[in-house]
């Protein structure tokens, strides 16, 4: 089974020279705090990687893991000591692209933080001839993407109401709403059953066991799409779960690390959220897109909070998706007071233009403000 395209197979040759990595911890203040199954969020902690070539260029790649391994195993300290440790001593005399991603795989596991190397590379090689892989790709694209929100969870019904308003309003293409066990009680359900959006879902962010099934079910009558419903390796649970009660709609996010675990999971799912980071990289993204494409799996591009460097990559590989409805990849000003790009991510209609995401520019100063730690890496 091959799934990568000849014009990704020749970019990997591709010439790129390391001489330091700088390894930058940003904080950007939220708007408002966002509650889940996997805790509260006040401020997104982001470690940005500014990949410098010898001719000058820095290339920017975000590493979208949580700052605790409760989403995934990684977290911010850790991805700074395997990249200072480990894989920066890897990618000495890597000087393809290929080679890197070589020297990349040696570690295990690790793929938001790897991922964030790999696309600080291709940020280097784009910001110098203009043609990254995903311009070498050579798939149709639309330049108009859709994007979804993510809801938090809730006190009451009443609130959740006026989000829903507010997010109808602001034109999403999508509702998705947090969910965890014993979640719905009834002004809660009641809301959630009025809600006449057209594309309502649900994360549970692997919140229900076992010991859940009524409290899904209750969910699961709803009919939308539950991202995510049962924790990383027990998915066996849902053949369990439809034997007793209904068919889920079921979208897997944290469960898909790789091709092999998305192929092993193809019978038991309905779409797929690939998030670049949880998959590794642009590469391993691309092959996983490639997949979806051949299986006829509705797939669309999740999001971690990123900053306008992470959303701003996101957004061109979503563009690729010409059938998805819409991806995890709300403007900046849905969370932050102040992003780091010199022009904000904005959505109109709930769709954001290419002209917003096709060539990103760092603000500087404002990136510097935001700065609570930096390493720089050189031989
Ligand atoms: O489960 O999709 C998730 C953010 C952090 C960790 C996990 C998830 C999320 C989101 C973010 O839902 C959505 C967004 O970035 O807009
Ligand atoms: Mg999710």
């Amino acid at each position: 089974m091959d799934f990568v395209p000849s014009s990704i197979k020749a970019f990997l040759n591709h010439e790129i020279s390391l001489v330091k990595l700088e390894l930058v911890v940003i904080e950007l203040p939220q708007i408002k705090p966002f509650r889940s199954a996997i805790g509260v969020r006040t401020s997104r902690k982001a470690l940005v990687i500014k990949w410098h070539t010898k001719e000058g260029i820095v290339g920017y790649g975000e590493c979208s893991c949580r700052p605790d391994p409760f989403y995934s195993h990684e977290f911010v300290d850790g991805a700074i000591q395997v990249i200072e440790k480990f894989i920066f001593p890897l990618l000495k005399g890597a000087n393809t692209y290929k080679k890197v991603l070589v020297a990349l795989s040696k570690a295990r596991g690790w793929n938001f933080t790897k991922a964030a190397v790999e696309f600080a590379m291709n940020d280097a090689i784009r910001r110098s001839t203009g043609k990254g892989m995903l311009e070498a790709w050579g798939r149709s694209q639309v330049d108009k993407v859709p994007v979804g929100i993510s809801l938090g969870l809730f006190e009451n019904g009443l609130e959740m109401a006026k989000a829903i308003e507010e997010a109808e309003v602001e034109g999403y293409k999508r509702l998705k709403f947090k969910i965890k066990p014993g979640y719905a009680s009834p002004s809660i359900f009641s809301t959630l059953k009025a809600c006449s959006h057209p594309n309502l879902s649900f994360d549970a962010n692997g919140s229900f066991t076992v010991d859940d099934f009524i409290s899904l079910q209750l969910f699961a009558s709803l009919e939308c799409m539950i991202e995510q419903p049962f924790g990383p390796g027990n998915s066996y649970l849902q053949s369990e779960f439809e034997e007793k009660h209904i068919k889920l709609i079921n979208c897997p996010d944290e469960e898909v690390e790789t091709l092999g675990q998305l192929i092993e999971q193809t019978d038991n799912l309905s779409e797929l959220n690939i998030k670049p980071g949880r998959v590794g990289g642009l590469f391993n993204t691309i092959e996983m897109m490639e997949y979806c494409f051949a299986h006829d799996i509705p797939a669309w591009i999740g999001g971690m909070f990123e900053t306008g460097i992470g959303r701003a990559q996101n957004l061109q590989i979503a563009s690729f998706l010409v059938d998805a409805k819409a991806h995890d990849q709300s403007p900046s000003n849905r969370y932050f007071k102040k992003d780091v790009l010199k022009t904000s991510i904005e959505m109109e209609d709930g769709v954001i233009d290419s002209s917003y995401f096709l060539h990103p520019e760092v603000d500087e100063k404002a990136f510097e403000e935001l700065t609570i730690s930096k390493l720089t890496l050189q031989n």
